[in-house]
């Protein structure tokens, strides 16, 4: 038959659905009003016996259709609610038949059915709270009632999955089958008809657990704590929902759910979770893909460098199966990368990470090398040596000679013009660069910077390469620093105005991490070592004598405080402690830099220190827009959730600017860049201003 969405077939006395709506099976409007006809046909239809409802290629559905979230569609009829009643009312038993994932929404529609089976690696669970919502088609009442309550407490707070084997032991599956699973579904559904089985609605269960109140007691008080603040609310509710399927008759239960639902749907939290959701998605996505077969696949990998960001490069290549060449210049660099890899992986294999055969197969894909020779066969090098344009394009001429014609060059720069560094060899569109961030095994950021020259087919071929190795990429155009780097130059200047005024790094941290980040400028300063931004300011002084201003940390830098790798920087360390202590000597020099400048120290505001970081990096992030390094709003915002420890409760600087209003972030930039002495950088950046002036979002620019 007969629809889009769906398709309908009858096998003798059962019949099959398959929910037939790519890439997900998401339960869009379309989707479920063929879904309801469909089981109504099969109700009607006298020889039919029992119906089994099944995904396809190898989904059985991820639930309620996000993009239909917010719009009317959502709420046209059937809901899924509502759906998930008449199947739970069928008078012919339903069974679900679910192989693949199975999540939210979709699940929800399987716990309605009578019966449910699954492969044993179907991955069932409720997502929700990762959205920032609850499950809102009745996933809190009869989980509980099939799974029990402390399993369901478990899946939809944690929002996490489980393979369908794991909860066989539970009355949410009803058997396992290996194979076809329509196949499976048929012959148990026949079966079913065969013992004259009645349909068993969950709705009429009773959770009678004597531990109830003691697991709704520890839920309450894990929902309330935990590290990400996006999740807290959704979690919350999920409790109380959960606890009224315990206490409630269900039809009370259900009501009290759906209330909740459409309560947080509302929140910023959601809000910016779903924003996040899809531009995590949209990101490592090209607007002009090459076809699929012009792209190289990616496997040997080469690198450049056995540093430290050499070497954590090498292990997120090395974790994803690929083999990988590690060359340098000489034996004592390179053993030392290699000992560091090595330790690595015995590190992981102690602490319970990792098999000892896993590491050690980990390990067999490394093979340390010398000579450029080595690097022949390899699909990717990743130069990752020392930032100097002269350096880097000596590594770049070596290795277009050694190099076979279509491998991919690509630099991990953090901030040199990967134009210039292309130039020096006779394959410009081969190369581009890969940012990856420190340490580069754990960050899951990857800027993947787009040359003037860069092929669409080497992007592709990296972009597809970084899902394979989990990193989320985003795309980015050649500048200073790219999008992230570039952003947080901005953001450190206001952190260092705001303590030449008269703030202390300290009051300058607490207000930021109170914000939501992760860690505060002058804390992140020590971390990376004051030498690293005091380099870049060199290097921008050669450039730019003319953009040159004095910065207190100059003098710390000069007097050895570099921060933690020597005890003391913007804050004091003690031996083995990496907790911030209060170092007079910072103190005193900021005191110096500020009679030397004729500064009288003022009060700054908690709400002004975050205003003005915040919004500084927002300005910044607005130009890069505008210029074009970043496609999207999103992208930006994928960036510092990925790498700078943004709150995701606030959906990233771009989302967050657009939630304030963009003409209130306009006016108070406009305010900072009016006063006497202030920096041509505070001034709105042009796309602020004419979206402020519209009353349009970064969100909705170009999209
Ligand atoms: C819910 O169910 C609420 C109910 O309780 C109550 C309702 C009343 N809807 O991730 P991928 C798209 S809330 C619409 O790249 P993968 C996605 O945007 C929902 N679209 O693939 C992308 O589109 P595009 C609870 C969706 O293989 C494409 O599918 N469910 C949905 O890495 C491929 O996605 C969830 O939270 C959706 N539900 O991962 C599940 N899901 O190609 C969310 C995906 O245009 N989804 N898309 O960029 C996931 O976790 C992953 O997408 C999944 C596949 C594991 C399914």
């Amino acid at each position: 038959m007969n629809d889009p969405t769906l398709c309908y077939e009858e096998h003798g006395e059962i019949a099959l659905i398959r929910l037939c709506r790519p890439p997900v099976n998401s339960l869009g409007h379309a989707l479920r009003a063929a879904l309801l006809d469909a089981v109504d046909r099969a109700n009607r239809q006298d020889t039919v016996q029992a119906i089994v409802i099944t995904g396809s290629a190898g989904m059985f559905s991820a639930g309620a259709d996000i993009s239909e979230f917010g719009t009317p569609k959502a709420a046209r009829e059937p809901r899924l609610g509502r759906l998930i009643l008449a199947l739970e009312d069928s008078l012919k038993p339903v069974i679900a038949a679910i192989s693949g994932t199975c999540l939210g929404g979709g699940l929800e529609l399987a716990l309605g059915a009578h019966f449910r089976i699954a492969a044993p690696d179907a991955r069932i669970g409720l997502p929700e709270v990762k959205l920032g919502l609850i499950p809102g088609a009745g996933g809190t009442q009869r989980l509980p009632r099939l799974a029990g309550l402390e399993r369901a407490l478990n899946m939809i707070l944690s929002g996490n999955d489980v393979p369908a084997e794991q909860l066989q032991d539970t009355g949410l599956i009803d058997a396992v089958a290996g194979g076809d699973i329509v196949h499976a579904g048929i012959g148990f559904a026949r079966r079913i008809v065969a013992e004259n089985m009645p349909v068993r609605k969950t709705r009429d269960l009773a959770i009678s657990d004597p531990a109830a109140e003691a697991f709704l007691g520890y839920a309450r008080t894990a929902a309330a704590t935990g590290k990400d603040k996006a999740l807290l609310p959704a979690r919350q509710k999920c409790v109380e929902a959960i606890s009224a399927a315990v206490g409630l008759p269900f039809e009370q239960g259900i009501a009290l759910e759906r209330e909740k639902f459409h309560l947080l749907m509302q929140s910023g939290e959601a809000r910016a979770l779903r924003y996040i959701f899809k531009a995590e998605r949209a990101a490592g996505k090209l607007d002009d893909p090459p076809s699929s077969d012009a792209v190289h696949p990616v496997s040997n990998i080469g690198i450049v460098g056995a540093g430290t960001m050499g070497t954590g490069i090498a292990i997120s290549f090395l974790d994803g199966g690929m083999p990988v060449t590690l060359l340098e210049m000489d034996q004592t660099a390179l053993d030392r990368g290699v000992i560091r890899i090595r330790k690595h992986y015995e590190l992981a294999a102690k602490k319970g990470k990792l098999s000892a055969a896993s590491a050690a197969q980990r390990l067999s894909l490394l093979t340390p090398a010398l000579d450029y020779a080595s690097l022949s066969a390899a699909d990717l090098v990743i130069e990752a040596v020392f930032e100097d344009m002269d350096v880097k394009k000596q590594v770049f001429r070596q290795l277009d000679q050694a190099c076979k014609p279509e491998a991919i060059l690509a630099t991990n720069t953090s901030y040199l013009d990967v134009d210039r560094i292309a130039q020096a060899t006779r394959r410009p569109s081969n190369v581009l660069g890969l940012h990856f961030f420190s340490p580069a095994n754990i960050m899951r950021l990857l800027e993947v910077v787009r040359g003037e020259a860069s092929s669409r087919k080497t992007l592709a071929a990296c972009l597809a390469m970084a899902r394979r190795i989990g990193k989320k990429a985003v795309l980015a155009g050649v500048c200073d620093g790219f999008i992230g780097n570039r952003m947080l130059a901005r953001y450190s200047a206001a952190a260092h105005q705001l303590v030449a005024e008269g703030a202390t790094p300290r009051q300058v941290d607490s207000s930021l991490t109170g914000f939501g980040l992760a860690m505060g400028p002058f804390q992140m300063s020590d971390l990376a070592g004051l030498d690293i931004g005091y380099a870049a300011r060199m290097r921008r002084k050669n450039e730019n004598p003319g953009s040159w201003r004095p910065h207190i940390a100059d003098e710390l830098v000069a007097r050895g405080h570099l921060g933690q790798k020597t005890g003391s920087g913007w804050y004091r360390y003690e031996e083995g402690d990496r907790a911030p202590k209060p170092f007079p000597l910072a103190d005193e020099i900021i005191d110096e830099y500020r009679s030397s400048q004729g500064i009288v120290p003022r009060k700054i505001s908690q709400t002004e220190i975050v205003e003005r970081c915040i919004y500084a990096l927002v300005n910044e992030g607005a130009r890069i827009l505008e210029e074009g390094i970043a496609a999207r709003a999103g992208d930006i915002d994928v960036v510092y959730l990925n790498g700078y420890g943004f709150p995701r409760r606030f959906g990233g600087p771009m989302f967050y600017a657009d939630e304030v209003g963009l003409k209130h972030v306009h006016d108070t930039l406009h305010a900072y860049a009016s006063a006497p002495g202030a920096e041509d950088w505070w001034r709105p950046a042009p796309l602020l201003r004419s979206l402020a002036a519209s009353g349009a979002t970064f969100e909705e620019w170009k999209n």
